[in-house]
């Protein structure tokens, strides 16, 4: 699946970028009224090229690259997490002063090529221009790589669409979260990318009328205590905080999940601790084996037990959420 849908092009390193502008001009060659004026024409058509085609690559980074302010949402936290804003701030800004360096020194060396009658002097400002616009170019050799790199990680970003209401299930291990995703998905959950787990995170859509939700499993991120984490694992599960309309936290009282409901219990206490904000729906799964009357919703896609209350009690809360959001959204 493709990730956040960024479409961003392929960036080329400071020497093969340097290769691709000299290829092109050393092809050109331009006739003249006599050998002084030959030699200006191609000059200046060399110098034209070669900046162009550097300004036109460099410029075309700035413009595909995601505009990435730091922000405390679900996107820009990931960003974050994976390339760093900062840091990705800095390498465009530096791509844009070397894109406009390289302008003025073509307008610079132009006007001198055309101001002079002396044909090794043309050879002399023509070759200047190379080394220099050459030494930008090597400048941001450094930045050029990050963005590389950086395109290679937006890829590697989850394609959920932050837009959508989303419901993010959480619960321990084996207590039935992708059973429930699959359950109430309209097709076979996909599975989506993430930072920090191997296991990715599992996408599946709710309809609704005319609407579709987000319903997401997030093995391994929401599974454990979170005082286990290292920071960026920490980060991670924070940056998804953000992307989180709606909780559904499972209990399994059955314990056939292979942990005792204190443990589950203690889990529950530090997700509501860390997501604090989010309404969270408590439900115990599982009830064709144990069923509790704890005032828990419970459920069980075994049997079909609760699953129409359960369902109702996902959507109303999501239903008011999408039509807080399209208010918002008529207000911009
Ligand atoms: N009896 C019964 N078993 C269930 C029910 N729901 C899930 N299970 C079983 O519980 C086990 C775990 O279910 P999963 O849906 O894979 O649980 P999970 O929470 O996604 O597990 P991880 O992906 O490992 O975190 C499977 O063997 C399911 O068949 C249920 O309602 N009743
Ligand atoms: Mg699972």
């Amino acid at each position: 699946m493709a990730g956040a849908s960024f479409r961003i092009p392929t960036v080329l390193s400071a020497d093969e970028l340097m290769d691709k502008s000299f290829k092109r001009a050393s092809k050109i060659s331009k006739k003249g009224s006599d050998a002084l004026d030959g030699k200006k024409k191609t000059a200046l058509a060399k110098v034209t090229a070669s900046a162009d085609i550097v300004t036109a690559t460099l410029n075309g980074y700035i413009d595909r690259f995601p505009r990435m302010e730091k922000r405390e949402d679900f996107l820009p936290e990931l960003v974050d997490l994976v390339i760093g804003i900062d840091r990705y701030k800095k390498a465009l800004g530096a791509v844009r002063w070397a894109s406009s360096r390289i302008d003025k020194l073509k307008n610079d060396s132009l006007r001198d090529i055309r101001g002079t009658k002396d044909q090794t002097r043309i050879e002399s400002i023509k070759n200047s221009f190379y080394g220099r616009m050459s030494s930008h170019i090597k400048r941001i050799s450094a930045d050029l790589l990050f963005l590389q790199d950086a395109k290679n990680k937006f890829r590697n970003l989850p394609a959920v669409d932050p837009n959508v209401p989303t419901v993010v299930v959480a619960g321990f291990p084996n207590v039935g979260k992708s059973s429930l995703v699959a359950y109430l998905s309209t097709a076979t959950p996909q599975i989506a990318p993430y930072p920090f787990t191997t296991k990715g995170i599992i996408i599946g859509h709710i309809k609704d009328d005319w609407r579709t939700f987000q319903i997401i499993d997030t093995p391994g991120l929401l599974d454990r205590e979170f005082e286990d984490r290292n920071d960026i694992e920490k980060q991670a599960v924070l940056a998804l905080r953000y992307l989180t309309d709606v909780m559904v936290f499972i209990l399994d009282p059955s314990e056939t999940c292979g942990y005792d409901m204190v443990k589950q219990t203690a889990l529950l206490d530090a997700v509501k601790k860390n997501f604090s904000g989010v309404p969270i729906i408590v439900t115990e799964s599982k009830s064709d084996i144990v069923k509790r009357n704890e005032g828990n919703i419970s459920f069980s896609v075994e049997s079909g037990d609760g699953m129409d209350e359960l369902k109702e009690n996902i959507l109303n809360p999501v239903r008011r959420i999408f039509r807080e959001k399209a208010v918002e959204s008529e207000d911009v």
